[in-house]
């Protein structure tokens, strides 16, 4: 039997903090899991090095599904973004070990692709229509099919997922919402002035780019039901693939009035963390998407058990994959959405070369499809030399607040 060895919890910041998990087999192999929670980074990795590490070790290699209990039942305390991220870690490195033994891509272990490739989203932005238009060109010349359109607000300073121009250092309009410091920024927030311009950016870009192109709006938990519904329905004209995260999703009842006010596809669950979070919205096909991430959601394992849940009730994915989720995680995404039969769509925010100097990976993305390549396990491998010259510094997401000081939903 091959047992699990070391388990090492490996820091690096490559331009974002990324946190990831190695574990080493009795024959050898390495496994790696992507256990990056932005801005709470250390607290995970604390998690898996001081209680994950320690009981690992000895176990068999090859027991995913045993192990995957053993943490989540185990420990008594179930649930929640630090617990499932150090679990997802696990698992993720548990299948890049079983891939790497069986000389298969982790996507083949799954039951193999039902597709050529996966259809990726990429971010558009912009303060006004001219910005917003040549950051929509920019993607479609890098070959990507579908766009996510955010603008800034007139009268609100800055917007969450409206990249601020250079602000990821290289150039790149990619959006990097942690930023570096000892303390978040404060963004402003009305919800009134954004429900108010959001139609008509969304009727420019429909006029210039023609109804073909799938359009997609990340709402980021800022409305109340009712509010999401008419804003959702101020939309439909312009036939967005999804509207995202429209109203905070701890209460999954709101989402039957926002069903009631609009038929806009609705995706929401990138802060979910397990089935349970779901259970509402997909036993009562409230959302047309599951936003989860397998970092944050338990690993390959449990996603691939929510996807399975949500095929019941004609519910794709369109998972979680901005610049916080390291390359494991993302190849993870891949290999999982390759094999599901209810894939829906991927997002695909490229990391910087920094980042790709660290993680090696073998995944490709070619005519607005991506592939997770057919290295054995996940494909990816860790440069520890890179790694280790980038040295943890603390970044958070900005908070947001009501234009009188009130906090707010972000
Ligand atoms: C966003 C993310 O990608 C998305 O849809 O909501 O930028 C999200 O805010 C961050 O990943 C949070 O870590
Ligand atoms: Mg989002």
């Amino acid at each position: 039997m091959s047992t699990i060895e070391d388990v090492e919890v490996l820091i690096t910041n490559p331009g974002r903090n990324f946190v990831t998990l190695r574990i080493t087999t009795s024959d050898g192999v390495t496994g790696l899991g992507d256990a990056t929670l932005n801005g709470r980074e250390l607290a995970v990795a604390s998690y898996l090095r001081d209680h994950v590490a320690p009981i690992l070790t000895g176990r068999d290699s090859s027991s995913i599904e045993d192990t995957w209990q053993y943490l989540y039942r185990g420990a008594y305390w179930r649930r929640g973004p630090v617990t499932m991220a150090s679990i997802a870690a696990v698992d993720m490195a548990l299948w890049d070990i079983k891939g790497k033994v069986a000389g298969l891509p982790v996507y083949q272990l799954l039951g193999g692709a039902v597709r050529r490739g996966l259809l990726a989203y990429g971010h558009a932005s912009g303060a006004e229509t001219p910005q917003i238009f040549d950051s929509i060109r920019a993607h479609l010349e890098e070959g990507y099919r579908a766009v996510r359109v955010q603008t800034a607000v007139p009268g609100l300073g800055q917007v969450y997922g409206v990249a601020a121009a250079g602000a990821s250092g290289s150039g790149r309009y990619d959006y990097e919402p942690a930023r570096p410091g000892a303390r978040p920024t404060e963004e402003q927030w009305d919800t009134r002035a954004y429900m108010r311009h959001l139609p008509s950016v969304f009727e420019a870009v429909r006029g210039e780019f023609g109804p073909d192109l799938p359009l997609l709006h990340d709402g980021h938990h800022r409305m109340t039901p009712n509010q999401a519904g008419r804003l959702g329905r101020d939309l439909e004209p312009y036939d967005l693939f999804w509207l995202e995260d429209c109203t905070p999703a701890e209460n999954q009842q709101g989402l039957r009035r926002v069903r009631e006010l609009t038929t806009q596809p609705l995706a929401i669950g990138e802060i979910f963390n397990t089935v349970w979070d779901y259970q509402t919205l997909i036993t009562e096909q409230l959302i047309d998407y599951v936003r989860s991430a397998v970092t944050h959601t338990g690993g390959i394992t449990h996603l691939k058990k929510i996807m399975d849940f949500a095929s019941l009730y004609q519910i794709k994915s369109g998972f979680h994959g901005p610049t916080d989720i390291s390359p494991v995680g993302q190849a993870a995404a891949l290999h999982l959405g390759l094999a599901i039969h209810n894939f829906g769509i991927q997002e695909y925010m490229r990391h910087t070369d920094d980042t790709l100097e660290v993680f090696h990976t073998s995944y490709s993305f070619e005519d607005g499809l991506l592939h997770p390549g057919d290295t054995p396990g996940l494909g990816v491998e860790y440069d520890d030399a890179a790694g280790t010259s980038h040295e943890y510094s603390p970044a958070y997401l900005p908070v947001n607040r009501l234009v009188d000081g009130t906090m707010h939903d972000w």
